[in-house]
C-alpha cells in the first residue's frame, strides 16, 4: 500500500484502510479519473452552464488537462497547494479539476474570507499560488492576494480572474480556456494523483480561532460525492443548481459539483437570490440544489409572493448548515412542490441525509442518517461515556471519509479526536430508535451564522485588543432570519465606554471576514462564571433571548 504523501496528514489505521478497500469505498482511483471516465461515456452532454456559457462533458475535460498543462508549465507539481477564493464561475470548476487531474491541492477557501483568513491560510498551507477574482462586490481581492503574496515565502503566482489582471498575475481566464492543442495525456499521467494522496483542502469551522485544514484524500471524496450521489437519487438528468460557494463541502461533494459531473448530470452556476435563482431553474430545467435554511426561508417566503416562475423540473431540495426548523420544513413541498431533504453534515466527513422515500416525519423533524454503513456513531455524555438511545449528547464518529486529524494541528487533534480515532464533532444530537438523528444544540463554543460557522474565541480575542475591555464573551443570538448571529458581552474597565463600532475598528484593521463582525453589544457590570470559573454561556444564552424578547415587545 502507498503511503500518504504527507507526514503532516493523519492517515486512518490500516486495519480500517483495508476495510474500506474491501467493502469498495475506496475504490482506489483518483477523482478526475472518474471524471474523465464519465466524459468518455457522455461526451456531448452538457456538463457545466455559467450564464451563457456551457461545456459539455467533453470539453471541461479538455479545458481540464489543457489548464492541467499550463500549472505544469507554470511549475506547479503534484502535492503542491493553491489557495483557491473564487466566486461560482466555470474556471473555479476548471481550476479545480486540473489541479485533481495533477495532485495539486487546492484549498478551500470562502468568497467572504479577507487578509487575516487568508494570510493564514497561505501560510498554513505553504500555498505556491493564490487564485482570486480582480474584484468581486466592491473589494479588491488581487490587491489583497499581492499583499499576502509580498509577505509570504511561498507563495510564487497570482492567478487573477477578470479585467483588470495586474501586470505580473497571471490571466485565469486564459489558464482556464480551450486548449489550443492536444493535450500531452501521457505527460500528465506522469503526475497522476495516488488515490489515497489529498485531493483537496476543505475548511473547519474552528472552535479555536482560525480554521483548521481537512485533508481529503480522492478515495474518501470520490466516495462521499459518489455515495451522496447515490442517497440523493442523482443520475445523467440531473441538473444541480450550485449557489452555496463552491469551495464549500455540501455544493462541491455532497452530491454537489462532484456527485452531479460523476452522474454524467450537469452543473448550473448562479445565485440563491430566488428573484433570479427561480428564472435560472426554469430555464436550465433544475432539478436539484441545495441551500442552508435562511435561504430555504427566502425561497418559500419569496415564492408565496411571486409565483409567475415554473419550477415544476425541481424534484429535490436539500437544506443543511444549520438546524432547519420543523415548520419552515413542512412548509417546503407544498409551496415550493418538491422533496425536502434535511443534510446534517460536516466538511470533517460524516453525512446524514433523510432519504428521498422517507415518511413526512422524518424529513421534516429529524435531521437523516449516516449515509454509509460503516459510519461509525457514539452519543456520549461529558465523560464520554456512551448514552443509551434517545438521550441527547455529544455525537462521535469515525468512517470511511471522515479523516483521523487536521492538517499540521497535532495539539488540536488531542482535543479534537479520542485517541481511538473519533471525532469529536461538538454537536449535541439524539438518536431515534429509528436510526434518524435530531440536532438538538452543541456543546462547541461556536455560532452558526446561516451555515457558517464563527469561533467565539476568534471573536473574544479581537474584543479583548478594544482599549477598556475587560472580560469579553461571544454567544449566539438567536435571529429568525440566520438562525443566529453573533452578540458580544462585554465588561469594560472602570471609566471606559466601549461601542460596537471600536470592536468593529480593531477587526477591520486585522482584515477580518465581515462575517464574523459581532451584530449586537451588550455591556454589563459582570458576567457569571461557573463552579469550574468559566464564563457561563448558557445563562448570557439566556440573557439575550430575554433581552431580544422585551425588545421585541417594546416595538410590537
Ligand atoms: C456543513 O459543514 P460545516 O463544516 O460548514 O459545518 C458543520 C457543522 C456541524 O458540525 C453542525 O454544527 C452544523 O454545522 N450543521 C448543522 C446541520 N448541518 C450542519 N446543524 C444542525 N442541523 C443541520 N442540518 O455545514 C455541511 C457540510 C456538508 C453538508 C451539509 C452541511
Amino acid at each position: 500500500m502507498p503511503e500518504p504523501t504527507w507526514h503532516d496528514v493523519v492517515p486512518w489505521p490500516d486495519e480500517f484502510a483495508q476495510r474500506y478497500v474491501e467493502k469498495g469505498y475506496w475504490e482506489g482511483r483518483d477523482l478526475a479519473d472518474h471524471l474523465a471516465e464519465v466524459a468518455s461515456q457522455v461526451p456531448d452532454a452538457l456538463a457545466l452552464v455559467d450564464g451563457e456559457r456551457r461545456l459539455t462533458h467533453r470539453e471541461l475535460t479538455e479545458r481540464a488537462d489543457a489548464t492541467a498543462e499550463r500549472l505544469l508549465g507554470l511549475g506547479l507539481r503534484p502535492d503542491d497547494r493553491v489557495l483557491v477564493q473564487l466566486p461560482n464561475v466555470l474556471e473555479f470548476v476548471v481550476l479545480t479539476y486540473a489541479c485533481l487531474r495533477i495532485g495539486v491541492i487546492p484549498v478551500m477557501a470562502l468568497p467572504g474570507h479577507r487578509k487575516h483568513e487568508m494570510t493564514y491560510l497561505a501560510e498554513h498551507s505553504e500555498a505556491v499560488a493564490i487564485a482570486v477574482p480582480d474584484v468581486l462586490k466592491g473589494f479588491d481581492h488581487q490587491a489583497m492576494a499581492s499583499e499576502i503574496a509580498e509577505q509570504s515565502d511561498s507563495v510564487r503566482h497570482l492567478l487573477v480572474l477578470g479585467e483588470s489582471v495586474a501586470e505580473g498575475n497571471i490571466d485565469l481566464g486564459a489558464l482556464c480556456a480551450a486548449p489550443e492543442s492536444t493535450p500531452d495525456r501521457a505527460e500528465l499521467n506522469r503526475h497522476r494523483p495516488d488515490s489515497r494522496a489529498v485531493a483537496v483542502f476543505l475548511l473547519s469551522g474552528g472552535t479555536t480561532g482560525l480554521p483548521k485544514l481537512i485533508a481529503r484524500t480522492h478515495d474518501d471524496y470520490a466516495y462521499n460525492a459518489k455515495r451522496s450521489a447515490e442517497v440523493c437519487g442523482f443520475d445523467s438528468d440531473t441538473v444541480y443548481y450550485a449557489s452555496l460557494p463552491l469551495s464549500h463541502n455540501f455544493p462541491l461533494a455532497c452530491p454537489g459539483l462532484l456527485g452531479a459531473l460523476l452522474c454524467g448530470g450537469r452543473l448550473v452556476v448562479g445565485s440563491p437570490d430566488p428573484a433570479k435563482a427561480f428564472p435560472l431553474i426554469e430555464r436550465e430545467g433544475v432539478t436539484a440544489t441545495a441551500v442552508v435554511p435562511a435561504v430555504a426561508q427566502r425561497w418559500l417566503d419569496h415564492r408565496a409572493e411571486d409565483s409567475t416562475a415554473d419550477l415544476s423540473s425541481l424534484k429535490l431540495l436539500q437544506v443543511g448548515g444549520s438546524r432547519l426548523a420543523d415548520e419552515v420544513a413542512r412548509r417546503v413541498r407544498p409551496v415550493l412542490g418538491c422533496t425536502l431533504q434535511q443534510v446534517f453534515g460536516m466538511a470533517e466527513g460524516l453525512l446524514n441525509y433523510t432519504r428521498l422515500d422517507d415518511p413526512d416525519d422524518v424529513v421534516c423533524t429529524t435531521q437523516g442518517r449516516p449515509m454509509c454503513p460503516d459510519d461509525e456513531l457514539l452519543v456520549v455524555d461529558e465523560t464520554g461515556n456512551e448514552l443509551p438511545i434517545g438521550e441527547p449528547g455529544v455525537l462521535l464518529t469515525r468512517g470511511p471519509y471522515t479523516p483521523r486529524g487536521y492538517f499540521k494541528a497535532a495539539e488540536h487533534n488531542a482535543r479534537a479526536f479520542t485517541p481511538e480515532g473519533w471525532y469529536r464533532t461538538g454537536d449535541i444530537v439524539r438518536l431515534r430508535p429509528d436510526g434518524n438523528l435530531v440536532v438538538e444544540g452543541r456543546d462547541k463554543d461556536m455560532i452558526n451564522r446561516g451555515g457558517e460557522n464563527i469561533s467565539a474565541e476568534e471573536i473574544e480575542n479581537f474584543a479583548y485588543q478594544v482599549d477598556g475591555v475587560s472580560l469579553a464573551a461571544a454567544i449566539a443570538m438567536p435571529d429568525p432570519d440566520l438562525g443566529e448571529r453573533v452578540c458580544l458581552y462585554v465588561v469594560p474597565k472602570p471609566g471606559y465606554d466601549v461601542g460596537l463600532s471600536d470592536v468593529h475598528q480593531v477587526m477591520e484593521n486585522a482584515g477580518v471576514a465581515k462575517f464574523k463582525f459581532p451584530e449586537k453589544l451588550i455591556i454589563v457590570d459582570a458576567i457569571t462564571t461557573t463552579k469550574v470559573g468559566k464564563i457561563d454561556k448558557k445563562e448570557l444564552r439566556l440573557d439575550v433571548a430575554r433581552r431580544l424578547a422585551d425588545e421585541h415587545q417594546q416595538s410590537a
